[in-house]
């Protein structure tokens, strides 16, 4: 009986939900087909310079879920899950604070972490935790029915949590198995028939539409699924010919000349789903809750410390140049202060430290007698390496922000006078039992490891004698 590793449960996972998810919101299989259709014509007319930044094959199997947990016990069972996937936590996004709008929420993203793992198959769930404790957007009063709702109910069954277990001590799980576990969690995310106590929803999403979502129903649901494309633009104006609304802009950075970097994303607002609400006197009936929506992405380079400042700077610029000029399109304004002032070529992206690049020994360009610089941009300029732009893998806290609330309607009630709960990632952490990884520290090590193999190869005896 054949075994079955954490990336091919992982793979699985993905496939199940997107299948799931599919049945459930049909205009997000339309986006699933659109994608395929914007890649497909970009490899076309692009050739191999369109998998620079991921193989097709890659590129098409990608996707992300977004989930919202109420519970630190939820939030450390689901850690579970998806460590039996190869999936941790890495990042920690604080959405309260992030703008345009805050929302009770702190979040990480759970991703496989190495290289060749990204490559077998890259799904990542965006994972969020009420922030029940805030006193800015919830009384001690309602965190405590909040509370005591939260902890009667179970999101996961003991035995997909001991199969979780299982599958992470043991790098995987046999045949029979891993079927068991591939349904149980994909069923865990499945939207509820189960009807939903009509005063309890009402009154939490007078205060806010997000503790509704997460505090107002018996169980948890996957909340968008994300495939990835090759060009953005071109799926926004393919979708709107199809006739489905999409949210007003694409956030992150503008179309512009240069590289792709970061992360860019739009998604069609959350669509009018019917649920079952019992009112006060049993009687069940249904209404529409909109929360569930389709979104898509473009993946660009990584961006150092350094680049990501740059990004924030002319974020504000962009904001401040559209602001200066209502009549003009907004799209265009953007690229403008882009093309201005963000370098526009990979090598003066190497050379300014800005994005993350993994460099490979050119084949043929042996020690010539002559030392080889020291530095990446000179061995490039030299003709030593090649430079291979890292995909950023990661999420942008505005974006999030936005997505949240682009689809929540009003932003709710929230009171910027009471003081914030404490919950920073050293908390987040202790709530997963599991350390957070930093995502510019990954990036960094994936290229000092290349450029280590680089230099080993070039100076063979002094790296001999150096270690
Ligand atoms: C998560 C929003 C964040 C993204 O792509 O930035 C996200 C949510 O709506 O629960 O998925
Ligand atoms: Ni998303």
């Amino acid at each position: 009986m054949s075994f079955v590793e954490p990336w091919q449960l992982r793979a699985r996972f993905a496939r199940a939900l997107s299948e799931m998810y599919g049945r459930e919101v049909p205009a997000y299989t339309t986006l699933v087909d659109v994608s395929r259709e914007v890649n497909d014509a970009v490899v076309a007319a692009q050739g191999a310079a369109a998998e620079r930044l991921g193989s097709l094959d890659r590129v098409t199997a990608e996707r992300h879920g977004a989930i919202r947990l109420g519970t630190p016990r939820e939030m450390a069972a689901v850690a579970r899950i998806f460590g039996a996937m190869g999936m941790f936590p890495v990042g920690f996004y604080d959405l309260r604070d992030a703008g345009p709008a805050p929302v009770p929420v702190v979040s990480t993203a759970f991703r496989p972490i190495a290289e060749e793992e990204l490559a077998r198959n890259p799904f990542r769930v965006f994972t969020s935790l009420l922030a029940a404790s805030d006193r800015r957007f919830f009384s001690a009063e309602l965190q405590r029915r909040l509370e005591r709702f939260l902890d009667r109910r179970v999101l996961f069954s003991p035995e997909l949590l001991a199969l979780a277990d299982r599958a992470e001590a043991g790098h995987g799980l046999p045949a029979a198995e891993a079927d068991r576990f591939v349904a149980l969690a994909t069923r865990s995310f499945e939207l509820s028939r189960e009807p939903i106590d009509e005063d309890w929803y009402r009154s939490l999403e007078r205060i806010s539409a997000v503790a509704a979502d997460i505090g107002g129903v018996a169980s948890t649901h996957i909340n968008h699924l994300t495939p990835r494309v090759l060009d953005i633009d071109e799926l926004y104006a393919r979708m709107q010919a199809r006739g489905i609304a999409m949210i007003d802009a694409i956030q992150g950075p503008p179309r512009w000349d240069g590289p792709d970097v970061l992360l860019r994303q739009t998604s069609f607002r959350a669509l009018a789903e019917p649920r079952p609400f019992r009112r006060a006197d049993g009687a069940v009936h249904e209404a529409a809750v909109r929360v569930r929506f389709g979104e898509v992405e473009a993946r660009g380079v990584a961006l150092t410390a350094a680049g990501r400042a740059l990004y924030d700077e002319l974020s504000v610029a962009v904001a401040a140049a559209q602001a200066a000029e209502p009549g003009a399109d907004p799209a265009a304004v953007a690229a403008r202060v882009w093309n201005e002032r963000f370098p526009a070529t990979e090598r003066e992206l190497v050379a300014g430290d800005l994005a993350f690049f993994a460099y490979e020994l050119v084949a043929d360009r042996r020690p010539d007698g002559r030392r080889p610089p020291a530095d990446a941009a000179g061995l490039l300029d030299g003709g030593w390496i090649t430079a291979h732009p890292i995909v950023y893998e990661d999420f942008l806290p505005r974006s999030a922000a936005g997505i949240f609330q682009s689809n929540l309607g009003e932003s709710g009630a929230h009171d910027a006078g009471e003081a914030g709960a404490d919950l920073d990632a050293g908390w987040l952490a202790g709530v997963l039992g599991r350390d957070l990884a930093d995502p510019i520290s990954l990036y960094t090590a994936q290229r000092e490891r290349s450029l280590h193999a680089v230099r080993r190869a070039l100076e063979p005896e002094a790296h001999l004698s150096r270690s």
